[in-house]
């Protein structure tokens, strides 16, 4: 082989490694300049709560909106709700278990269900927590009771959809510590997210995104909602159920999600100030972590992996964060006055949970304008839960997962402002 040749090979190779390797080292992350949350897209400095409210967050919101989820449609007019079950005596009466179509479509095509446990030792409507699971309403908890979510993930070669393998009942118990709410006197909620869009990319046609084209369109514009934000969507859906609901205190309902679904928290709680609190656990790049940090999953990766994930616009942002009109710490300032909480976990470097961190740090000045304790500068220690400000925050010791300690931090938070 000719020399010349041969180097470009090399080269190309070494072109090519390179932009497959992950940073995960802190000395290498480029010099940045994050957008101050507290200053106007005019320059104008927000001076009081009402610039906040009036004037910063909607601008912030909108930016969000144009270059990261992407907007979503409004509620359908014709959305309706109907009971499919329920049941007083479920986990050993200690609980009532409804189940709740939540009906987009006038024709009952196009719907999602609301798995919910009520605690039956309640004087009145109990607090909510309120999240999407990946495999299915009945994966959440052994009971034998819980309807099976038809299952929506990518089918392998020569399968089609109804092929596709179902998930066991409880398999993800350990993940919904529902009898441990429960006797907290805390109600659970949780949706499917497949039932309101299949998490893979199929150019937008399985999910709720058809229902909401307009006459020739077939595929969402460059800023309009991608799955993250479609998934918010329904969350933001179920809150009109909740609100009718006399069971569920609506004023107290917590929108919580695991990785791609605390991304997806976080936008439900920007979007819709219904939810009393937000919680992210090991949520990463387009969730809690700031992207100008480009260490972990960057804005290039998540795109490549998940090009359903975000809006098209925010494709212009690969390796090329600097230019991004806002940086997650807003997403994080988007929450207050309502209380939020960030939770990492030490072995989780792809969400980079220092990043996660700092996004509450940044966010702090925005709550200190309500007069509220955001978070301080230094990060706590692994396993020491910080919980004294308006922004809670905790590493754990342990991989990328939500697990029982988890849940009792949020609990612990949520008792300060619910109960
Ligand atoms: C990863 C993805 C992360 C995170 C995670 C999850 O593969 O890169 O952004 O969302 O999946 O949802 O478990």
């Amino acid at each position: 082989m000719k020399k010349g040749l041969l180097l470009l090979l090399f080269s190309s190779a070494v072109v090519f490694l390179a932009a497959q390797e992950i940073n995960y080292d802190e000395s290498k992350i480029p010099p940045y300049t994050l957008p101050d949350p507290l200053v106007m897209e005019n320059s104008e400095k927000v001076l009081s709560e009402s610039d906040w409210i009036n004037k910063r967050r909607p601008e912030i919101l909108s930016l969000f909106e144009t270059h990261v989820y992407g907007k979503s449609p409004s509620h359908p007019h014709d959305i309706y709700f109907e009971v499919l079950s329920e049941d007083r005596y479920a986990l050993n009466n200690m609980a009532t278990r409804k189940e709740v179509a939540v009906y987009f479509t006038g024709d009952k095509k196009h719907y999602m269900t609301i798995l919910m446990y009520i605690p039956n030792k309640r004087t009145g409507a109990v607090p909510l927590f309120f999240g999407l699971n990946f495999k299915g309403n009945h994966t959440i908890n052994d009971d034998p009771d819980i309807t099976k979510s038809i299952t929506r993930m990518k089918p392998r070669d020569n399968q089609r959809e109804d092929q596709v393998r179902e998930f066991k009942r409880g398999e993800a118990s350990s993940r919904w510590p529902v009898d441990m709410l429960i006797s907290n006197g805390y109600g659970l909620a949780t949706v499917y997210r497949g039932d309101i869009d299949p998490d893979y990319d199929d150019g937008f046609q399985n999910g709720v995104h058809p229902l909401f084209y307009e006459k020739g369109q077939t595929k969402p514009k460059p800023d309009q909602w991608g799955t993250l934000a479609a998934w918010a969507w329904g969350l933001s859906c179920a809150m009109d159920y909740f609100e009718t609901d006399e069971d569920v205190d609506a004023t107290k309902v917590a929108v919580l999600g695991h990785s791609r679904h605390g991304k997806t928290a976080l936008w439900a709680g920007a979007i819709d100030q219904r939810f009393a609190m937000a919680i992210s656990n090991d949520s990463g790049c387009g969730g809690a972590a700031l992207s100008r940090r480009r260490i972990g999953e960057t804005v290039d990766k998540i795109n490549k992996l998940f090009p359903h994930w975000f809006c098209e616009n925010f494709k212009k942002y690969a390796n090329n964060e600097d230019a991004l009109p806002v940086d997650q710490h807003q997403l994080i300032a988007l929450m207050a006055p309502r209380p939020v909480y960030i939770a990492s976990a030490v072995k989780d470097q792809w969400a980079d949970p220092k990043g996660e961190f700092l996004s509450g740090v940044y966010a702090t000045p925005i709550f200190e304008l309500f007069g509220l304790k955001g978070l301080t500068d230094n990060m706590p220690e692994v396993d020491k839960p910080v919980h004294s400000g308006h922004i809670g925050y905790h590493i754990r010791s342990g991989d990328h997962d939500i697990n029982y300690y988890d849940w009792q931090q949020f609990v612990k938070f949520a008792d300060k402002y619910f109960k």
